[in-house]
């Protein structure tokens, strides 16, 4: 209550809202200069400012302005990440309440349409065909499972649907693909977001996907250029760029992200945060996920994430980019409710609901409704909400009905109705 009287102070306020404010809190001495956070006054000008409060607190006071930046330097995104915790988690909710409602936390739901078989090395992931887990290779589920999961989620109040799938790239699975066109276009009209995660792209597919409706494409950069080769040998990190740029080329939204607790570094922590935010749009979402070691994987002997690891990448993704949606995503099973209240305080508004993930358990839907309930969260209503005050509903029919407008022309480029003409 006191915090939120004082940002909205200029310094010219200082002198008439001073013992409005002592009343507030007399326990409030010193507090942030709107105008400019790095500096601090004294609450009664009797009191002399000690020397040290002269000095910004944190290098996250100084980044926590809330405007886009692409040039980011590693240096700066390491001084932000080893900012005081309790200095970066109150800048990152502050960079949070810039762009967004706090309030508002938005629930997407995660389907595994094709399980286990994969033909990569990935060290963390029960579904690589190379590591002894539990989990068997299944065929891809058929469109009733598909769509009958989408009607529950959306039930359930999830506004994004999920699915992926444990594939390398789509070479080779043509009708496969040609029906996960179909899941996407029938999700779509069900008024949900629709994500897919299913490996590398090619132009032409992503393509199809946006015709036919895709929100977003999951592709995670999962750790730093330089630790990559530790965890995958199969596929390189340009290779993960390349197809995040032709998701990006093809107008879908980028979501991408990574994993803690693979046994990188903070200098590769920051090294990932660095790429992710320097890329030339910052992804729509950034997935942070906190290792879940399955058994049988490499890393199943890993430690688990802490807490505060959490809200440090969280509270710094959130600072450097201020406007992506961050999701708290695989390893939230494993953090009590306040433990997950921090990392909602740091900046975090998304998550995965419902029992599972793709292969491993998830918080249980009930447990999470009531922590919505206790911590005074709601659900953050679908982008597609309809509604001509809303820009992304409106830019959205725009690119559907240019979408359908160029089905229906007759593919010459001087046809009036021609949308990339
Ligand atoms: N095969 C596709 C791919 O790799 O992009 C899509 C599925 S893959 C399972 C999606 C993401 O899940 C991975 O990039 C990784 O970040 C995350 N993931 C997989 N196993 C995990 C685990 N054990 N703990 C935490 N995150 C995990
Ligand atoms: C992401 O970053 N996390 C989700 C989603 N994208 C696809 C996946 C988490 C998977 C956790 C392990 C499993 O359930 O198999
Ligand atoms: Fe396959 Fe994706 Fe798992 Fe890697 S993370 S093994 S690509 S399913």
């Amino acid at each position: 209550m006191t915090l939120i009287s004082l940002r909205i102070l200029s310094s010219k306020a200082i002198k008439p809202a001073a013992p409005r404010l002592a009343a507030l809190s007399q326990s409030a001495r010193w507090y942030t200069v709107a105008s400019n956070p790095t500096q601090f006054a004294s609450i009664d000008e009797k009191t002399p400012l000690p020397q040290s409060f002269n000095q910004p607190l944190s290098v996250a006071s100084q980044h926590a302005h809330g405007r886009l930046r692409y040039d980011w330097t590693k240096e700066e995104i390491e001084a932000i990440y080893h900012s005081p915790i309790m200095e970066l988690l109150y800048h990152g909710a502050n960079v949070h309440r810039l762009h967004f409602n706090p309030r508002e936390v938005q629930q997407c739901t995660l389907l595994s349409i094709k399980t286990g078989g994969c033909s990569e090395d990935c060290k963390y992931c029960p579904q690589s065909s190379k590591h002894s887990t539990s989990v068997k290779a299944q065929k891809m589920l058929d469109t009733d499972e598909v769509l009958n999961a989408a009607r529950a989620a959306k039930a359930a109040g999830s506004t994004r649907f999920c699915m992926g799938a444990a594939w390398r790239d789509l070479a080779g699975r043509k009708s496969n693909f040609k029906k996960i066109v179909g899941f996407v276009k029938e999700i779509r009209a069900m008024e949900m977001e629709v994500c897919c995660t299913l490996g590398m792209l090619n132009n032409d597919q992503a393509k199809m996907l946006k015709e036919a409706g895709l929100t977003a494409y999951n592709h995670n950069l999962d750790t730093s250029r330089e630790y990559y080769p530790k965890i995958i040998t199969t596929r390189t990190y340009d290779e993960r760029l390349e197809t995040i740029s032709k998701v990006r080329e093809a107008g879908i939204s980028v979501c991408s992200g990574g994993i803690i607790g693979l046994g990188e570094t903070d200098v590769d922590r920051v090294g990932m945060l660095h790429t992710l935010s320097t890329l030339p749009s910052h992804p729509e979402s950034v997935p942070v996920n906190a290792l879940l070691a399955v058994e049988g994987t490499p890393l199943e002997k890993q430690e688990p994430v802490k807490v505060w690891d959490m809200v440090r990448m969280i509270a710094t993704a959130r600072i450097v980019m201020p406007k992506t949606m961050i999701r708290l995503s695989a390893g939230r099973v494993r953090f009590s409710e306040p433990e997950q209240a921090l990392c909602f305080m740091a900046g975090a508004n998304s998550i995965f609901t419902g029992d599972k993930l793709l292969t491993t358990p998830n918080n249980e839907y009930n447990r999470d409704q009531q922590m919505f309930d206790t911590l005074g969260l709601v659900p953050k209503p679908s982008n597609l909400r309809q509604g001509s005050d809303n820009p992304d509903y409106v830019a959205n029919a725009a690119a559907s009905a240019a979408a359908s407008e160029k089905k229906e022309c007759c593919g010459s480029h001087s046809c009036s109705s021609h949308a990339h003409a």
